[in-house]
């Protein structure tokens, strides 16, 4: 059985050579999803068990359905009250309203619900300023774990609280010294692991990470990054093999093989956007690249984090969203 058709609008199954399925999953009234299947009950009363064993293209299929979102977990934490003490490298620091700053995070951690992730607290870390930025404490693939050693001294203590949950979803390895390491600084686009070497994130992490995920068939390529914090200050992915880029940061030609957009030129910092399933998650300052963006058929969810923006925070930032599921305890695709 392979799924014929498929984009965010609706689905194409040919089940048999006799038989077809179609569907709009806005018609769709109930999805459940085991690691085998995913059932889907359509508001006409049809009902569909789409067995991922049978799919070729099990991936495409779970990556477009509800109930693949719903497998998302998001690990958020609120903002802390002394965000006006947090790290700068490459903007002048500025007055932060807290509250303005608390109300924009609880609306993009809204969001992030409404696109169907199981959003999961970390416990609030008051006292470390920077504490909101949780994508920088670790690194979560599909089969492993990866806990930080951020750059910033200030921001070391902020793993001591995530490496425990992430234990319950991932086997977890530590990033230790001479390494230092930004998830920030960690783009990664199917089996291929670009770590930018930035002012946090140094060649000995980059060696720790490289022998944990080989094993699993991972490639790690550094990428030179400049003028910005972090890699993903400067390239994130917008969809599969595609990457929206501001290229005065960093050479585009380093993503030999994937898509590029690049960035309108009078948004520099528009580069960072969250991959959330099949939609993306981006800030309503930047809208020439929006339209850049929706132009190529990428699907935006806009949200105002300008005043995380005066911390050199950003969308990618202030969540790890990843599949509950490991690949451990999930049907693996037929080859
Ligand atoms: C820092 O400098 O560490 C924080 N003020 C901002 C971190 C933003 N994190 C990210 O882009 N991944």
């Amino acid at each position: 059985m392979r799924c014929r058709e498929l984009d965010p609008r609706g689905f194409l199954l040919r089940t048999t050579m006799f038989r077809t399925v179609r569907g709009r999953w806005r018609d769709v009234d109930k999805v459940s999803d085991t690691p085998q299947a995913i059932d889907v009950a359509l508001a006409g009363g049809a009902r569909h068990r789409l067995n991922l064993a049978d799919l070729e293209n099990a991936e495409e299929v779970c990556a477009a359905s509800p109930g693949y979102r719903r497998s998302l977990v998001a690990l958020v934490r609120e903002v802390s009250p002394r965000l006006a003490a947090c790290e700068l490298t490459h903007i002048a620091r500025q007055s932060i309203d807290y509250e303005r700053a608390y109300f924009q995070h609880a609306a993009y951690v809204d969001l992030l619900a409404c696109l169907g992730c199981a959003v999961r607290p970390l416990r609030p870390a008051p006292d470390l300023p920077d504490s909101v930025f949780v994508e920088d404490t670790a690194v979560v693939l599909d089969e492993l774990a990866i806990v930080t050693r951020p750059g910033a001294v200030s921001r070391r203590a902020e793993t001591t609280t995530v490496d425990p949950v992430l234990r319950e979803y991932r086997p977890v390895r530590v990033v230790t010294a001479p390494g230092t390491l930004d998830g920030g600084d960690v783009l990664v686009a199917g089996k291929r692991i670009f770590i930018g070497l930035s002012s946090r994130s140094n060649q000995a992490a980059v060696e720790q990470v490289r022998c944990w995920v080989e094993p699993a068939g991972y490639q790690v390529h550094t990428v030179a990054v400049a003028g910005c914090l972090h890699l993903k200050s400067a390239a994130t992915e917008v969809g599969d093999r595609l990457l929206l880029v501001n290229p005065a940061w960093v050479d585009p030609a380093a993503f030999a093989g994937l898509g590029v957009i690049e960035v309108d030129p009078d948004e520099p910092q528009a580069a960072n956007a969250l991959r959330v399933g099949d939609a993306v998650i981006f800030p309503t300052a930047f809208s020439a690249t929006r339209r850049r963006l929706e132009t190529a058929g990428v699907v935006i969810h806009g949200i105002d984090l300008s005043e995380l923006a005066k911390a050199e925070g950003a969308v990618t930032c202030c969540s790890l969203v990843f599949l509950k599921a490991s690949a451990a305890t999930r049907t693996p695709p037929p080859a």
